[in-house]
């Protein structure tokens, strides 16, 4: 069975065994050499990679989310008095750029219009002076009504639309900053938020507090739905405790605690600044960092403050503009510097080769050695870790500090001894940060409070950081290789991985997309760690791979599989998804004809340069609500993929 999906591709969604066995019959015949093509289709794409690295020694690819960076981007500018006309244009550009036929925009590749994210690009455009009656706006606009309208928008889009006296600050859910005031081991904290949504919600409450109405030379009638906005409806006990709580704190809003509010307001600046990185960022991120910048402004500080300064410089680190000008959400060089080294390894390139030494290099002065957020609920635990970025060292995870010591574990560094050193200490830093559960979140430990889920304030994105079957993987993989894979640290780990397998034989993919990412990651640690190939658990994840190759040989699964399980393990093939099954299928000793066909799939849709096509997303930021295309997938994983499978 075909499926055409919104954008027009083509791609196979049941597994019709006649259909495969033609596809496989015919493409046999296409492919005389496929040793040969092997070898130079590798070749050809590590001499691309290499061309692509820094002559500092890191690598970093463009990293892709959606149009609510860019939107809000002219709102924060428009905010603060800054809006420029020549950048204003080439953001307008590309937004318009981004448009789908339908009027609306959606949040990756291929996928269905998205409410919020139409809102707020349809009022970007309008600031940058587009007509309300242009087709591509009445469209935009018709879309929006018909989806229920500004009523319906998320939080965060009547937080913008609100300082801009567009929507009433009395339709935003309460977030008061007496929250900073909340003892760290009390029932709620911002430590019990995802290190992610602390910074966006520690900047908010100034926000919300404050209420600033500035204002829009337009109106927004035409963005009205039919229904009025209603609060949401609780649907459980716990939903009414909380729905409860929440008009409290809404009469509590009306006639705050003067000294109380002004303390609390006071202690959210003050942590505010202490957070500021080094590149002017708040934890490398958009959203915190925006709205930092925001809450700052209204706390009084100046556009030539140092910190205001420094961080709408930063800004500009963050913004692509060959013509038309985008942001990046944040920046991958830690991650695709690590991910690099293990990918020319894999192929072959010497661990003395100066590209790795120069990479490695770069990572060891990378290596976070000052203390961050996750201390607060790991005392006494020294820091060790890597964070995803050039410059987000209050934020150091596991995923990364994982990836750069497989990375480092696989060069050749004149100054052993400082190896060796960083080494164990980030080491000893995972270790420290695992869950008592036996898992691994990304940033923080013990950050596991689901509740905060059922928060009115929280209808968009993750706000906890709960241990992930990837980030787990990726730690009990390093752990193996590193020689600790006896300890117990990594038997535990082990064994929350075990633990962690869905009932089809796959594992969820927190940090990409998804269930093919999960298990991607799972195979090659669980083995790494000691499994057998032929015990059951790794049979089943086998199966499960092979049961949802695509006609075409390649792997592909959509990120609306976070939402209809129907899509788990199903969309078009891309060169990263592929790639990642077969790691899977390679680690489990797998040489079948099913790996033969994912083989020959990269192969075949290698690019003339050396690298891939991929214009489907394939990392999540946040299972749901947001996903990010990391532009160099394409190219490191088939390069780990086809070197391992080529063995
Ligand atoms: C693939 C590696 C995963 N590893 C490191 C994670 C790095 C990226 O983490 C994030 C990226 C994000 N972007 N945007 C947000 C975000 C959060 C991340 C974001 C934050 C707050 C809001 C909306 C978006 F943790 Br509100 C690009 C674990």
């Amino acid at each position: 069975m075909l499926l055409i999906d919104a954008v027009g591709y083509t791609y196979g969604v049941a597994q019709d065994s006649e259909t495969v066995g033609v596809v496989e019959t015919r493409l046999a015949e296409s492919l005389p050499h496929a040793g040969a093509s092997v070898s130079g289709a590798l070749a050809h794409a590590c001499e691309h990679l290499r061309s692509l690295q820094d002559r500092r020694g890191w690598w970093k690819g463009e990293l892709e989310t959606n149009v609510t960076m860019d939107a809000e981007d002219l709102l924060l500018r428009e905010f603060l008095g800054i809006r420029g006309a020549a950048a204003t244009e080439r953001s307008a550009a590309w937004i318009r750029s981004q448009q789908r036929e339908d009027g609306s925009w959606s949040n990756f590749f291929g996928g269905p219009g998205d409410l919020s994210t139409t809102i707020e690009a349809y009022v970007a455009l309008r600031l940058a002076g587009d007509a309300i009656d242009a087709p591509h706006m009445s469209t935009a606009a018709a879309f929006v009504r018909d989806a229920g309208g500004i009523e319906r928008a998320r939080v965060f889009t009547h937080i913008w639309l609100a300082m801009f006296s567009a929507w009433p600050w009395e339709q935003v859910p309460a977030l008061p900053p007496e929250l900073m005031l909340a003892p760290v081991r009390g029932p709620l904290s911002i430590y019990d938020f995802a290190c992610w949504a602390r910074q966006t919600v520690v900047a908010l409450t100034i926000v919300l507090a404050e209420r600033p109405c500035g204002a829009l030379p337009f109106t927004l009638d035409e963005l009205h739905g039919k229904l009025r906005w209603r609060a949401p409806r609780p649907t459980s006990a716990l939903g009414w405790g909380l729905w409860l709580a929440g008009h409290a704190l809404r009469l509590y809003e009306r006639r705050p605690v003067g000294f109380v509010r002004r303390a609390a307001l006071a202690r959210s600046e003050r942590w505010i600044v202490e957070r500021q990185e080094a590149d002017g960022s708040w934890g490398g991120i958009q959203p915190p960092w925006v709205y930092s910048l925001i809450a700052l402004h209204l706390r009084g500080y100046a556009l030539d403050h140092p910190v205001m300064r420094a961080g709408l410089d930063g800004l500009e680190r963050f913004t692509i503009d060959d013509g038309v000008r985008r942001l990046e959400a944040c920046q991958s060089p830690v991650w695709d510097t690590a991910l690099a080294i293990v990918a020319l390894s894999d192929a072959g390139v010497a661990d003395d080769d100066p590209a790795l030494v120069a990479a490695a290099d770069w990572l060891l002065d990378e290596q976070v050695l000052v203390g961050g957020d996750w201390a607060v609920r790991r005392e006494g635990l020294e820091p060790g870790g890597w964070a995803f970025e050039f410059a987000n060292d209050y934020y150091p995870d596991v995923d990364d500090t994982a990836e750069v010591v497989l990375a480092l574990l696989r060069v050749a560094h004149p100054d052993r001894e400082r190896m060796e050193r960083a080494i164990e200490l980030a080491i000893q830093w995972v270790e420290g940060m695992q869950d008592t559960s036996g898992g691994w979140g990304a940033f923080d430990a013990a950050n596991t409070k689901r509740i905060l889920r059922k928060l009115p304030f929280c209808d968009f994105g993750e706000v906890i950081d709960p241990p992930s079957a990837d980030v787990t993987a990726h730690a009990v993989e390093m752990l193996a290789t590193a020689g600790r894979g006896e300890r117990t640290s990594a038997r535990r780990g082990l064994e929350w991985l075990r633990t962690a397998q869905e009932a089809d034989g796959s594992w969820f993919g927190r940090w990409g997309i998804n269930h093919v990412y999960g298990t991607g990651a799972a195979l090659p640690a669980l083995v790494a760690a000691g499994a057998e190939p032929d015990e059951p658990a790794l049979r089943e994840a086998v199966r499960w791979l092979e049961d949802h190759q695509n006609p075409d040989g390649g792997w592909g699964e959509d990120a609306r599989s976070y939402r209809d399980p129907k899509w788990i393990g199903r969309g078009a093939s891309t060169a990263s998804q592929t790639a990642w099954a077969l790691l899977a299928l390679d680690a489990a000793g797998e040489r079948s004809l099913a790996v033969r066909r994912g083989v020959r799939y990269l192969v075949e849709s290698q690019r003339d340069d050396g690298s891939w096509d991929e214009p489907y997303y394939t990392g999540t930021g946040f299972p749901g609500d947001f996903y990010i295309n990391y532009h160099l997938y394409r190219l490191l994983f088939p390069i780990m993929a086809l070197a391992r499978c080529a063995r």
